[in-house]
């Protein structure tokens, strides 16, 4: 009773462990208690509620499957995609901050980072003491980062980090942003910079009509002194931002069934009480069609998902896999969502239902950590060996 009505038309849920169910009931009540409650208000105001933090890393949510040595959940990757799939229920953003924190902040610095900077930074961002952003997006360069123009050169003991990002999720209140940048050599690396260095701003961007309960900003670096033990020593060219890229682009393929599962569950509950024409509208052929198509989307997606999460906890799934799950998927909840706006009217529009937020978040999930189209292109790319990019 305590929990959210949740679709299994496959049975599902038999796929899963009793470690699984439990940490997905666990995320699932704490978002029916602490996020849906506050969360259409936050959206409405545009603020991101920071109140939940601490709930975020209880539940597991920061960093669910980085080792518990350096104060992560240890969990699998199933684990961490039902945790995803239950945050992005309550809304797309508080999954975004989780989605950030986890797979572009934590895993980097886990992946590419000395063991110094592990032990400095990972038990931190993990229990919300920190929060982290990830700077990649420049101005002119979104699809195409490996265009980037942000640098850095030597400067004795120092480097000094010049240039901008764009659309940085967390920026506005980040303790610590992990930066993307070109050497004197055009080489990318990436950089810990941290609040408070000078000649480091982060400007929140304002009039979202998406995500709103999450914070956007830019990343201005002028002259930013970066100590020299702040680059991550272990990977370096284009590959190590478009590898943290795979884990986050795994987690919105669960996250955007939990949105969906969302406006199917409201759809479906209003359908069988709007009463028009003396019968429940859920008794005529035309709503019965969007919601018999909802859930057999939902059903497919559930599949996808849960197929790609056993692939990588095997250590197999390839990034074209990722990308085709993170399409399909988003693509599959944006259209739940258009269709459960229109089963319940005029009631659709309002913020009485999570319907609306859930469709204007996610214009902006189809269109971050790699565009709908870019996805094709890779998919094109893999199955073809011809890249259409350029
Ligand atoms: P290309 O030449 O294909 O590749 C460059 C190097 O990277 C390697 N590589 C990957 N490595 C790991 N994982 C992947 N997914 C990889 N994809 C490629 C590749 O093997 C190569 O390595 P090497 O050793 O040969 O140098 O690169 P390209 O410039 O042609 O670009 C390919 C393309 C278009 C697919 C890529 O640039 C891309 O994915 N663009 C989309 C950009 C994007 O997704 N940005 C996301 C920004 S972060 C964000 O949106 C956060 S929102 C978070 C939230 O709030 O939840
Ligand atoms: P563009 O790259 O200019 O694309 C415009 C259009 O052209 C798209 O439809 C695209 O698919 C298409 N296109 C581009 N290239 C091709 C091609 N070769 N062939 C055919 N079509 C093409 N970035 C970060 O680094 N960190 C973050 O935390 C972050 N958070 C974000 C939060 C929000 C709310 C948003 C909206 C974005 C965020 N981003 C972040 C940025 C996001 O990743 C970019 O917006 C995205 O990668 C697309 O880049 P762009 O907006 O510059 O669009």
């Amino acid at each position: 009773p305590d929990l959210f009505q949740a679709p299994d038309y496959y049975q599902i849920d038999e796929l899963l462990s009793d470690e699984h169910k439990m940490v997905r009931d666990a995320a699932r009540s704490w978002v029916k208690r602490e996020v849906s409650p506050i969360i259409e208000d936050f959206a409405q105001r545009a603020e991101f509620p920071t109140q939940i933090i601490k709930g975020l890393a209880e539940i597991g949510a920061f960093g669910p499957y980085i080792p518990e040595e350096y104060g992560g959940a240890g969990l699998d990757q199933i684990s961490y995609g039902l945790i995803m799939q239950e945050i992005e229920r309550g809304d797309s953003g508080v999954r975004s901050t989780s989605s950030v924190q986890s797979s572009l902040v934590m895993y980097p610095i886990w992946k590419y980072g000395s063991e110094e900077q592990r032990k400095k930074y990972l038990p931190k961002l993990a229990s919300g003491e920190f929060i982290g952003c990830f700077g990649l997006t420049e101005p002119d360069h979104g699809s195409n980062p490996g265009g980037m123009t942000t640098n850095f050169k030597d400067n004795g003991d120092h480097y000094l980090l010049n240039g901008a990002k764009l659309w940085i999720s967390n920026a506005p209140f980040a303790d610590i942003a992990v930066v993307w940048a070109k050497n004197e050599e055009g080489r990318i690396h990436g950089l810990v910079v941290e609040r408070g260095m000078e000649g480091f701003t982060t400007p929140e961007t304002h009039n979202k009509w998406s995500l709103r309960a999450s914070a956007t900003g830019e990343l201005i670096f002028d002259n930013v002194k970066v100590p020299k033990e702040n680059i991550l020593p272990g990977k370096s060219g284009l590959g190590a931002p478009l590898g943290c890229l795979d884990s986050a682009r795994y987690g919105i393929a669960w996250g955007a069934i939990g949105a969906a599962m969302d406006c199917y569950d409201t759809a479906l509950r209003y359908a069988k009480e709007r009463v028009q024409f003396d019968k429940p509208i859920g008794a005529t052929q035309l709503q019965q069609k969007k919601l018999a198509e909802m859930i057999t989307e939902i059903t497919k997606a559930q599949l996808l998902a849960w197929r790609l999460g056993v692939l990588r906890n095997e250590g197999k799934a390839t990034s074209a896999q990722i990308s085709m799950a993170k399409r399909n998927n988003v693509e599959m909840a944006i259209n739940i969502a258009r269709e459960a706006r229109q089963i319940l009217g005029g009631m659709g529009i309002t913020g009485e239902y999570s319907i609306m937020r859930h469709m204007m978040n996610l214009e902006s999930v189809i269109t971050y950590e790699g565009t709908h189209d870019i996805h094709l292109l890779i998919t094109g790319m893999d199955i073809t060996g011809m890249p259409a990019f350029k």
